[in-house]
């Protein structure tokens, strides 16, 4: 199984996580892209030229990264990260779509910063940033109701807080969110998440 993908990415590491915590180990083959200079293959597996992608062994592509990590769960053994039915399967996956949600802001905030000044779009910012704000109020009140075992929900969200870490430290998405700051204190140590931290 090779797997596309920017050390970066907060998509891309929810999907090495996942793979980590299904124990494929050796058999995701990492290659890093270019995304300025995406390669054949590359943008022959996925059009949208996004990572993270993938691609089985039979030759098949797989994206985007909910697509992937249901895959993965579904076709490797190891621990079940989405449950199957029930009031806990739909748990998981609003909070897998809350987690991505910060994600989708959080990289269209940065990008907006990157512009120079002058073609900034301050009332995008200001949008993106609260609702980013709203989705961390969301994690803090619900990360204790979801299944207390760890699932995609859990996954996505610690990807998605280390994210805010390393590109928007100012945000200082811990302040009054005590016990969200807890549990990621908590979940970053996972190996899972230690091995995949962005560079
Ligand atoms: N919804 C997608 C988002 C993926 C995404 O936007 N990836 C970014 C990197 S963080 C990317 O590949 N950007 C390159 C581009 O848009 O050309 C997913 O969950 O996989």
């Amino acid at each position: 199984v090779k797997l596309f993908y920017t050390p970066t990415s907060p998509y891309a590491r929810k999907v090495r996580v996942v793979a980590a915590e299904k124990g494929l180990g050796d058999r995701l083959e990492l290659v890093a892209c270019d995304l300025q200079a995406p390669d054949e293959e590359f943008l022959a597996a996925n059009p949208a030229g996004k990572v993270p992608t993938l691609l089985g062994d039979a030759g098949q592509a797989i994206y985007d990264s909910p697509v992937i990590c249901e895959w993965l769960d579904s076709v490797i053994g190891g621990p079940q990260l989405i449950p199957e039915s029930g009031p806990d399967r739909w748990a998981v996956r609003r909070g897998e779509a809350l987690a991505d949600a910060i994600m989708d802001d959080a990289v269209t905030l940065m990008l907006e910063r990157r512009r120079p000044e002058g073609q900034r779009n301050n009332a995008l910012e200001q949008a993106r940033t609260a609702a980013i704000g709203r989705c961390l109020d969301a994690l803090e009140r619900e990360i204790p109701a979801w299944p207390q075992l760890t699932t995609l929900a859990h996954i996505g969200a610690g990807c998605a807080l280390g994210y805010l870490d390393l590109r928007l430290p100012d945000l200082d998405w811990r302040a009054g969110r005590l016990r969200l700051s807890e549990w990621f204190g908590d979940f970053s140590g996972r190996p899972s998440m230690r091995a995949t931290e962005p560079s």
